[in-house]
């Protein structure tokens, strides 16, 4: 037989046996044993250096033109069989689309009910046009007492309320901030009045029994502009309230009290029909007019700039909208109690769905 019919009757035979491999991998082999390094027409170009020199440019041609067809005819194949096996899937395999999402995790964690207030109280006073200010939980004595007016032998400067660190060696003590104020006094310092803020977050008081925790959670408000006055204040405060406690109507009281960094200052009591309990009062907040000599420890002239602020407990406020009789549940991490109180995860509160509902 010549050279050129040997590959003939090779291509007829690859072919054949390209079209019956069944699957990918039997096709593999056939790929193999023809164009692998010691395939049969691999095999076929080692051939070239024993044939007469007038043949080999037409002999080397052929066999690359075999080459060609080969591998087309393995690529054919390869989509064929990839299609069929796709095709046989499909008919087996079915996704119902309008089947509702399997949630998982999502569904089964929870949001703390203080992490749910918290982020009810935001979205009520970024719906005023307040934004969000925050600081960290360690602080300096300046700007957790000395900034805000309260004198050195304040009681709430001794050890006995307050967690500080040891001492520097310049006599510097560094502390766990006492309430969320040092964030205020930074916004104060660093930012041009108009400024309307509130802080949220964890605030630490040497303190423990049934109703205080030594680390809880407080909301503090500011607003400083050139003519805020006490009626602003009532009106943040009495909106506060009402979509808090998602009613139309809430019952409030201003009684007079003292704080260091307000004047005049008041304690804020709002009735207790608003959690359904008619003929109660309720103590919720403190707040005043930021005293001018707060305002100058920041740089601000007092005879330009006045303002107000107020300070909510968030943890009470959580007992109080939800129902919930032992402060000491929220930080035990028990699950159980988490499962009951908590809230979901979609559960995220806008004024637009009704906070809780
Ligand atoms: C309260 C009650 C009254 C208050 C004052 C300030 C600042 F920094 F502007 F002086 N921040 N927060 C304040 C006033 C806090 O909590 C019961």
């Amino acid at each position: 037989m010549s050279g050129a019919d040997d590959l003939v009757v090779l291509e007829k035979d690859l072919i054949a046996e390209i079209d019956g491999a069944g699957d990918l991998t039997a096709l593999d082999a056939v790929r193999v044993s023809a164009l692998g390094k010691k395939g049969r027409v691999s095999e076929l170009m080692s051939k070239l250096g024993s044939l007469p020199p007038e043949e080999r440019k037409t002999f080397g041609q052929t066999v690359n033109a075999l080459k060609g067809k080969i591998s087309d005819a393995l690529d054919a194949r390869k989509a064929a069989l990839e299609t069929a096996a796709l095709d046989e899937r499909l008919k087996t395999e079915r996704a119902d689309v309008t089947l509702p999402v399997r949630l998982g995790p999502v569904a089964e964690g929870r949001i703390h009910p203080v992490s749910q207030v918290l982020d009810e109280v935001v979205e009520i006073f970024a719906d005023m046009g307040f934004s969000v200010a925050e600081g960290t939980d360690i602080e300096t004595d300046e700007m957790n007492f000395d900034k805000l007016n309260i004198p050195p032998e304040h009681p709430a400067r001794q050890d006995h309320d307050t967690f500080y660190f040891a001492p520097k060696p310049d006599g510097s003590r560094l502390l766990l901030r006492t309430h969320t104020s040092p964030v205020q006094i930074r916004t104060m310092v660093s930012q041009k009045p108009p400024i309307r803020i509130i802080a949220p977050g964890r605030v630490y008081r040497c303190d423990s029994d049934q109703t205080h925790t030594p680390m809880f959670h407080q909301v503090e408000g500011l607003v400083i502009d050139e003519s805020t006055h006490m009626g602003h204040l009532k009106w943040v405060l009495q909106e506060f309230c009402k979509a808090f406690f998602e009613v139309d109507e809430v019952k409030m009281r201003f009684r007079a009290s003292h704080f260091p960094f307000t004047e005049p200052s008041m304690e804020v009591d709002i009735g207790a029909e608003a959690i359904g309990k008619p003929g109660q009062w309720l103590e919720i907040l403190g707040c005043g007019m930021v005293h001018p000599n707060v305002l100058r420890n920041c740089g601000l002239d007092p005879e330009k700039y006045q303002g107000f602020a107020f300070g909510v407990g968030l943890d009470r406020l959580t007992m109080l909208k939800y129902g919930i009789p032992d402060l000491r549940a929220f930080f035990s991490g028990d699950l159980t109690w988490l499962s009951h109180y908590g809230f979901s995860t979609l559960d995220v509160p806008t004024l637009a769905g009704g906070l809780s509902s």
